[in-house]
């Protein structure tokens, strides 16, 4: 580590390390692709390339269809719409304002319930304990890539007959008792943002073996179209371009060395934040798979000297920029802070690990010695709390 800003100094590293950073996947193949669609002056519109990546993404993911978005939120809209939920959804609090906005946008109210502090997912009981007669469905998010309590979510919604639906947005390439997330509830959603594990710059889908649903979906996402000049159904513009699926096809190409990066990431996050006090890093259960896309460490203000935002301005001034990610939760956010104001008496869980949660750098753009400096940067922090925390308040 050549120098230690500690809120003084020249920072540690030179450029901001960013969380997020894409994974470039396979650069040739990529542009190989970009040049054979400006060949074929098919840009956009069920072209070719997105065609191959919709198969190659079912057969990935063992799922009867893929129906692929310009991104995830338009996914979840037109999903919503299209399982005709209305009313008021139950969604955690601690998740991307977007699973919000997605019914907010279409005058649906979303019910923010809290979180099981072991797995920061949905509480299933807490969700039942949320349902009113206006209630139409749960969305559970997967949050970290780690499955909500898919079971004890699926006999809720039986019983209350309430349509499930996933937002998986994290967990492309992880599984649930074995089998791989996107074929849970009536079907779910995947994110190919250029921060995700697997990108195609901005993308999502809509992933389900409902085959009315999927031919609702795959309607709607074209205005309704089916034929030329022939529109059966109300929709919108949610359709993937063909560079994009160019990039997502060669983002699949690298899955397995973004795995091998993200993994090895985490043990030297691992290795390196093994003896610090009141850093705990978030684990992945063995027993299932993930794509460890998320470095995810809990601060216990109790343990550690430093609390989570005195830590996250002493790895800002360093130039690492890690996020509070998902803080402060969808419920202290516009519109809901307004609409929903004593939504927060029912979310503790969400309101402690929303103010806990630091997110690192990983990915294909971080190294093993970036981590270790990151690592020590957090070490000495801590050793040197006291100073800190002084030249934090402009106590000299
Ligand atoms: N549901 C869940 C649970 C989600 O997490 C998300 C998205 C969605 C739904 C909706 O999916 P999409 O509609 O986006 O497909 C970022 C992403 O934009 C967002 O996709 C993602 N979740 C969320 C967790 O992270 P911000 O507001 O943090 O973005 P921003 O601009 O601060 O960028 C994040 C970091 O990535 C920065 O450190 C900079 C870095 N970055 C970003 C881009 C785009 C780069 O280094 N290069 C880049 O090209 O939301």
């Amino acid at each position: 580590m050549s120098s230690l800003a500690l809120l003084g100094s020249a920072p540690v590293f030179a450029e901001p390390l960013h969380v997020g950073r894409p994974n470039l996947g396979d650069r040739e193949a990529f542009l190989r692709r970009t040049n054979a669609l400006l060949d074929r002056r098919w840009l956009t519109n069920a072209g070719p390339l997105v065609t191959e990546f919709e198969s190659r993404l079912a057969e990935t993911l063992q799922v009867k269809h893929c129906i692929t978005m310009c991104n995830a939120t338009v996914a979840l809209e037109i999903l919503i719409r299209a399982v005709g939920l209305e009313g008021e959804v139950i969604i955690p609090s601690y998740t991307f304002i977007a699973t919000a906005h997605a019914l907010q946008w279409q005058g649906i109210t979303p019910i923010f319930c809290d979180l099981d502090p072991n797995t920061h997912n949905i509480d299933p009981t807490k969700a039942e304990g949320l349902v009113t007669a206006k209630t139409t469905g749960i969305i559970g998010v997967h949050l970290w890539g780690r499955a909500c309590d898919i079971d004890a979510l699926t006999e809720i919604a039986k019983r209350r007959k309430l349509t499930l639906l996933f937002d998986a947005a994290h967990a492309f390439g992880c599984t649930y008792r074995h089998q791989p997330i996107g074929r849970f509830g009536a079907a779910e959603v995947l994110s190919f943002h250029a921060t995700k594990f697997i990108n195609a710059f901005e993308g999502g889908a809509v992933v389900t073996n409902d085959d009315e649903l999927a031919a609702k979906v795959r309607l709607m996402k074209n205005f309704g179209f089916s034929g030329y000049d022939n529109v059966i159904y109300i929709g919108t513009n949610g359709k993937m371009t063909e560079v994009s699926a160019a990039m997502g096809l060669s983002s699949l190409d690298a899955i397995d060395d973004i795995l091998d990066a993200n993994v090895g990431n985490y043990e030297s996050y691992r290795a390196g934040l093994a003896d610090v006090p009141g850093i705990r890093l978030l684990e992945y259960p063995q027993e299932e798979r993930n794509n460890y896309q998320y470095i995810v460490l809990e601060i216990d203000s109790a343990a550690a000297p430093l609390n989570r935002d005195e830590l996250i301005k002493v790895l800002h001034a360093e130039n690492i920029l890690a996020r509070r990610y998902f803080w402060p939760g969808c419920h202290r956010m516009e519109p809901y802070r307004s609409l929903q104001p004593n939504a927060g008496l029912l979310l503790p869980e969400t309101e402690s690990v929303a103010s806990r949660v630091i997110v690192l750098p990983t990915g294909t753009a971080v190294n093993a010695t970036a981590i270790d400096t990151i690592c020590k940067v957090l070490q000495t922090a801590l050793v040197h709390a006291d100073e800190i925390r002084r030249t934090l308040r402009g106590v000299p």
